[in-house]
């Protein structure tokens, strides 16, 4: 059976963590999870000025696949996940926001997606609010949904990724595809994401954009302008670096 972990990147979240964790239990009661071996679910506190770490060792009581790791003082979301990437000894890692604003049933579109058998058919399957199949049962507001739209549609300009979405905070990685790209990948916020996706495009590995469900929780940590803004440049500065150091695959 294929191991998995789950990295959850926390900021400040100790009011939305107690119902992740909650539909978690949920999800693995219901057999979601049981067609591989979740080893962890490691909540990476980002330096949170709340209780975030707390709660969530106490809630390894009753759920003892919780796994808590601090980075102090907070980086960012993108480093977060490196951290929880290096710290997770599975094979699969599941990286999913910690509002779950993604139902965890839309997991195992992505294992679909990347799993069958013994087989692996993907190095990274990302969740996509916006292919026609996808569905967002609560809507964020009109800007910030647009503002997400201009960002992706910036992107697909910048780096001739082909995708839609790059920014849903649900993707499916086999970590040992990507080993040799990480230790390249430097963005430490939000823009991680097209990071990750532009040096595995370099190192021609294989990427799936699946649609899933989506729905919006409030308490966001992400100003869509001024994230997006830097996410922008950001995203303007890897173009530069992969053009100077293109990746052998
Ligand atoms: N590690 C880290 N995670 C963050 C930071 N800001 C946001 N996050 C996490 O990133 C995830 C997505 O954030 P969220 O606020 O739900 O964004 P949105 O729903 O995409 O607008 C959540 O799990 C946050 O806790 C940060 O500065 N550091
Ligand atoms: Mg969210």
């Amino acid at each position: 059976m294929k191991s998995l972990s789950i990295i959850l990147p926390a900021y400040n979240e100790a009011e939305r963590l107690p119902r992740t964790f909650e539909l978690l239990r949920l999800a693995k009661a219901a057999g979601t999870f049981s067609s591989m071996n979740l080893e962890a679910i490691w909540v990476i506190d980002d330096g949170s000025k709340d209780n975030t770490a707390a709660l969530s060792e106490a809630a390894r009581a009753t759920f003892p696949e919780i796994k808590v790791h601090s980075v102090i003082p907070n980086q960012g979301k993108g480093n977060a996940i490196h951290v929880g990437l290096k710290l997770s000894q599975s094979e699969w890692c599941l990286i999913a926001d910690a509002d779950s604003a993604t139902p965890w049933d839309q997991f195992l579109k992505l294992r679909d997606a990347c799993i069958s058998g013994d087989q692996n058919l993907a190095a990274i399957a990302m969740g996509s609010r916006d292919l026609p199949e996808s569905k967002r049962n609560l809507r964020q507001s009109a800007i910030r949904e647009n503002l997400g739209r201009l960002f992706n549609f910036a992107v697909r300009l910048v780096t001739q990724l082909p995708f839609k979405d790059t920014q849903c905070g649900f993707k499916l990685i086999h970590k040992p595809s990507i080993e040799r790209i990480l230790p390249l990948l430097e963005v430490k916020r939000f823009a991680w994401d097209v990071e990750l996706l532009m040096f595995a495009q370099a190192a021609k590995l294989k990427m799936l954009e699946i649609p899933v469900d989506w729905e919006h929780q409030e308490g966001s940590r992400i100003s869509p302008l001024k994230d997006g803004i830097e996410m922008f440049l950001r995203v303007i500065q890897m173009r530069f670096r992969i053009w100077f150091n293109p990746i052998q695959s």
